[in-house]
């Protein structure tokens, strides 16, 4: 299967953490990214792929969140999920556990929570983000993945919770800025080449992520609408010829923000070479809403 479908099945897998895939391999580690210099609190969640270390109570603000992944074979996939008023920690590890994981996509409650984004790292690597969090328990929903797609992800829920008010935030200065809505990235065409920090917004009232792609040719958006058409059985006219359609093998992963419920905003950092790149969200729902990347959640980006 190629890496698109590849996370779309993550999508559709891995109940509470759908932004699998993300890492990105040359995510520099701790206390040396753009991240890192701005300052903020570090919160560290680490991984061996079958254990989960993060503190149990910290006070409500702005962290620089990195995820610290030390097993050899497996991804981690970390999401931060508010416990809704009405449910204890408890009741949704619960939820996650009983998921029907051969479902398209996670239960109706899954759609409710704010998610504040979140980071993934790949086997021995690390990952980071900003992240807001306000008072209440939250849900570190860290996910580890084999590589064979087909094989059942460990789900390690562990439980965080966040006491205090917000203090108050400057935003850190970014250097793209991204607004996430139905059904579109709000950003620039072209972004210069380098390491750069990214704001990731959610606009919008459904939940969104942002997976970016890079493709070894120029692509045209009518080419990538064909092409998730035809991969998503989404076309409304005939399917495009096949000459015009691009080849799902040749996408590479290159990094992302994980997923954002409404209002929710995550600074991320990406270090992209010239070339061609693709953003899509690849989430599906509510309700019956299929993948937004095939109802037209991408933007075709030139990196210079
Ligand atoms: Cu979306």
């Amino acid at each position: 299967m190629s890496k698109i479908m590849g996370l779309f099945a993550a999508v559709a897998l891995l109940l509470f953490a759908s932004s699998a895939g993300l890492a990105q391999e040359s995510t520099p580690s701790t206390g040396a990214s753009l991240l890192a210099a701005l300052g903020f609190p570090d919160l560290v969640v680490s991984t061996d792929g079958s254990t989960v270390s993060a503190p149990a109570e910290i006070a409500a603000g702005r962290y620089h969140l990195v995820v610290q992944n030390s097993s050899a074979d497996l991804s981690a996939d970390l999401q931060l999920e508010k416990v809704p008023d009405d449910k204890t920690f408890d009741d949704m590890k619960t939820v996650m556990e009983q998921a029907d994981r051969s479902a398209p996509q996670p239960p109706d409650i899954y759609y409710q929570l704010v998610i504040a984004g979140g980071a993934s790292a790949g086997p021995g690597g690390s990952g980071e983000a900003i992240v807001d969090l306000t008072a209440g328990d939250w849900i570190l929903d860290l996910t580890a993945s084999p590589a064979n797609e087909d094989a059942a992800p460990a789900v390690l829920p562990a439980k965080l919770t966040v006491t205090g008010d917000m203090p108050e935030l400057t935003d850190p200065a970014a250097d793209v800025t991204v607004d996430m809505q139905e059904m579109a990235f709000d950003m620039p065409d072209s972004i210069l080449a380098g390491d750069h920090i990214w704001q990731v917004h959610n606009k919008g009232s459904f939940l969104h992520f942002m997976a970016i792609q890079s493709y070894p040719e120029a692509v045209t958006a009518d080419q990538v609408q064909a092409t998730l058409d035809s991969m998503f059985g989404t076309a409304a006219t005939p399917a495009a010829d096949p000459d015009t359609l691009l080849d799902p093998s040749l996408f590479v992963e290159a990094g992302g923000a994980a997923v954002l419920s409404t209002g929710q905003t995550s600074w991320i950092e990406l270090d992209l070479q010239p070339g061609q790149y693709i953003a899509f969200c690849f989430m599906s729902g509510p309700g019956s809403v299929p993948v937004h990347a095939a109802m037209g959640m991408f933007k075709v980006i030139t990196v210079e």
